[in-house]
């Protein structure tokens, strides 16, 4: 099919959280690596997005912080659309679900099911929470669980012994919100019976996406469509969300899952009165970027809605990718095992391209990838800096000693075989790039552009012009010879100028800030970077003045990457410190158990015996006590995230473990030596960590 218009959506994120680095690496980034590459390719394309404002994961977070569900949504639309907007995430509009137009696309929709008689209801029966007056998910009713007796199972899952379960299998069943006992009553729904979609699913699916779709989505698909598909209510007992546009469904709101992707259609109705074409016109490309967790909604539910409907089109490919960890470990945000990216941004300041690198790089397309910080490091260093910065950064310079800072000429008559290759190769990694974008495979288009560069760094290698140079400086040649030098050095030079413009082209999908820096330098309007003229040779003018060279990235030092590494773990540590209440996991999150260690790992952590001296509160940080240790061997100042949990009295003289040879760390001007153990009772309080009696201060714990 010839597609005359691309629509493209991203997952509406939760406006319950800021996003974390597995956020963009997940969606947004390919996303937006795609739509600047279909906008270079002056294709028409939109993209849409917005924060997914509905549903029990914001009400949750309001009952926990004490404000209202708009609240929260108002802070973290605001707090997400901006950390999107600094990493360059370039949609045309970031709307809301809580929106008016939103509110009365997603009635419209559900109206039109509803007078097509596509919905049944059902009656059924539910656990109430009396003293908050809600409907409980099953995530959120606790108790103790039958088969490991673990006091703080879910409703779904055990997540000690891994059970699944259902609210009925709990002992002494309460509710997570207010841990009252709970009553149950019936309750009325909208269900939407998909078992009458499978065979329109099988046949548009199974049969005609098989070989377009990446296999994890096919496969998830299959097997989805495989064990028998069942009818879903979709609306909810809440006062949060879209309404039930239907008389007497007062106190009922439409399922965040029905309401969230409809969201795609509203943003488009904001942005642009063609909202229509992108959505009902057959020659539409329409391409959502997820998660893998969000497949089913993608791929299975929403489509059965849409054909329920009528009149839409259905995505052409949901290029969903894996999960990325952070060094070794599942993200957990409720854990505070995360790497934000507003505090990216912070702490890396302009560098948005190394961030929008290592990700697309390390992206897990195809299975669960890694994000660690050392390798983030080692990216940046030995591919961003050793490769296309300094090839970039070579070239700028020679032009600038060699050619009088203008691109010089070229001497067609001269030219050799490696100026051919390099030309070809020029010619070839655009076209493999292009097809890489295309068939949704960004790391490879992008380890293309890096090898691209390496092969300019051979280029400049090979030819040595500054050996010709220093030939001319000498003086011992004749004209002729000294012409002839010149000219070689003409040529290198032009065309590894030529190779930098199309650097610029064809990074720009991937690192815009870059490719602007490099039209900057290159004294180029913007427009240079359409993608058609990637692959021509003749970019730069002859006899053009460029600017002197700086350089486009900077080496990441070993302190950066530790420090980052503590901001890690200790926010690990203050979001288990900070947890007073039975905590209430936040929707589709599981504490697993952390990667498996070698006994080599474990003993390099010292642990040691400590008696605490003294303890204040540190001034403007309500979570910290500053406390002097006694190690036995020395003194040491520590900072603690307890002070919510302990008065500066209550903790002097008790014994504790510390982590004697962790890297010290200021905090508010007071330099952190080390770090005490600490575990959570039942009710969520917290006990230091202490062997049974008291030990000689500075005994190594092993
Ligand atoms: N709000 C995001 C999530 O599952 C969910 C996506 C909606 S896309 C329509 O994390
Ligand atoms: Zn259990």
């Amino acid at each position: 099919m010839e597609y005359k218009r691309i629509l493209v959506t991203a997952a509406l994120p939760y406006a319950n959280g800021p996003v974390h680095i597995g956020h963009l690496a997940g969606c947004y980034l390919p996303a937006d690596i795609y739509v600047r590459y279909q906008r270079a390719q002056k294709r028409d394309v939109q993209f849409v997005c917005g924060s997914d404002e509905h549903g029990v994961p914001i009400t949750i977070r309001a009952m926990k912080e004490g404000v209202t569900p708009q609240d929260v949504v108002d802070k973290y639309n605001a707090i997400i659309k901006e950390s999107f907007a600094e990493m360059g995430i370039s949609f045309d509009i970031f709307s809301r679900t809580s929106s008016p137009v939103h509110h009365s696309t997603a009635q419209a929709f559900f109206k039109k099911l509803y007078d097509d008689g596509a919905f049944e209801t059902k009656e059924t029966e539910q656990y109430f929470d009396e003293e908050k007056k809600v409907y409980l998910a099953d995530r959120y009713i606790i108790g103790t669980c039958p088969v490991c007796s673990n006091a703080n199972a879910y409703g779904d899952q055990c997540e000690k012994c891994g059970s699944t379960l259902s609210p009925e299998q709990l002992i002494n069943p309460r509710s997570a919100l207010s841990n009252a006992p709970l009553v149950k009553r019936t309750t009325t729904h909208w269900y939407f019976p998909l078992n009458q979609y499978e065979d329109f699913l099988k046949e548009w699916i199974v049969v005609g996406k098989k070989d377009e779709w990446k296999s994890n989505v096919y496969g998830q698909c299959k097997s989805w469509l495989d064990s028998g598909l069942q009818s879903r209510a979709m609306t909810r007992d809440s006062n949060w969300g879209v309404p039930v546009p239907i008389e007497g469904s007062e106190g009922k709101v439409l399922y965040v899952w029905f309401d969230a992707p409809i969201g795609y259609i509203s943003a488009t109705k904001e942005l642009t009165p063609h909202w229509a074409d992108y959505w009902q016109q057959e020659d539409t490309k329409l391409v959502h970027f997820i998660g893998k967790d969000n497949i089913v909604f993608h791929c299975i539910i929403f489509p059965a809605m849409l054909k329920a409907h009528g009149g839409f089109v259905l995505p052409d490919n949901v290029p969903a990718n894996e999960f990325l960890n952070i060094e070794g470990e599942k993200v957990s945000t409720s854990r505070n095992w995360a790497v934000w990216v507003h505090e990216y941004l912070k702490d890396f300041p302009e560098q948005q391209d190394i961030l929008r690198y290592v990700l697309c790089a390390n992206a897990p397309e195809t299975k669960d990838n890694d994000f660690t910080w050392k390798d983030f490091q080692t990216r940046n260093n030995s591919e961003l800096v050793d490769k296309f910065g300094n090839f970039v950064n070579r070239v700028m310079v020679l032009m600038h000693k060699l050619c009088g800072a203008k691109v010089p000429q070229w001497h067609a008559a001269i030219a050799d075989e490696k100026d051919a290759q390099l030309i070809a190769e020029i010619k070839l990694s655009k076209v493999k790039i292009e097809q890489s974008i295309e068939s949704y495979k960004f790391r490879d288009a992008l380890f293309e552009l890096i090898e691209l560069s390496r092969k300019g760094n051979v280029y400049l290698q090979e030819k040595a012009p500054w050996k010709e140079a220093s030939g001319i400086e000498k003086g011992a040649l004749s004209p002729e010879e000294k012409n002839l030098a010149q000219q070689c050095i003409d040529n290198c030079l032009y065309l590894a100028l030529q190779l930098t413009a199309n650097l610029a082209i064809l990074a720009n999908p991937f690192l815009p800030f870059t490719a602007k820096k490099m039209c900057h330098l290159l004294k180029v309007v913007e427009r240079m970077l359409d993608w058609e003229n990637a692959g021509k040779i003749d970019l730069l003018k002859i006899g053009y003045s460029l600017r002197i060279p700086e350089l486009l990235f900077r080496k990441i030092e070993d302190s950066e990457i530790e420090a980052q590494m503590i901001k890690l773990k200790a926010g690990l540590v203050a979001s288990t410190q900070s947890q007073s209440t039975p905590s209430v996991a936040e929707e589709k999150e599981t504490e697993l158990l952390k990667a498996e260690i070698t006994i080599d790992d474990f003993t390099k952590i010292d642990l040691r015996t400590g008696t605490i001296l003294s303890a204040q509160k540190v001034e403007k940080a309500d979570k910290l006590l500053q406390l002097e240790i006694d190690l036995g061997f020395e003194n040491r100042t520590v900072l603690s995230g307890i002070a919510q949990h302990f008065s500066p009295e209550e903790v002097v003289g008790k014994q504790v473990v510390v982590v004697a040879n962790l890297a010290s760390r200021k905090m508010r001007g007071i330099e952190s030596k080390g770090m005490i153990l600490m575990v959570e009772n039942a009710d969520g309080k917290l006990e230091f960590v202490l062997p049974q009696n008291a030990v000689n201060n500075g005994a190594m714990v092993k």
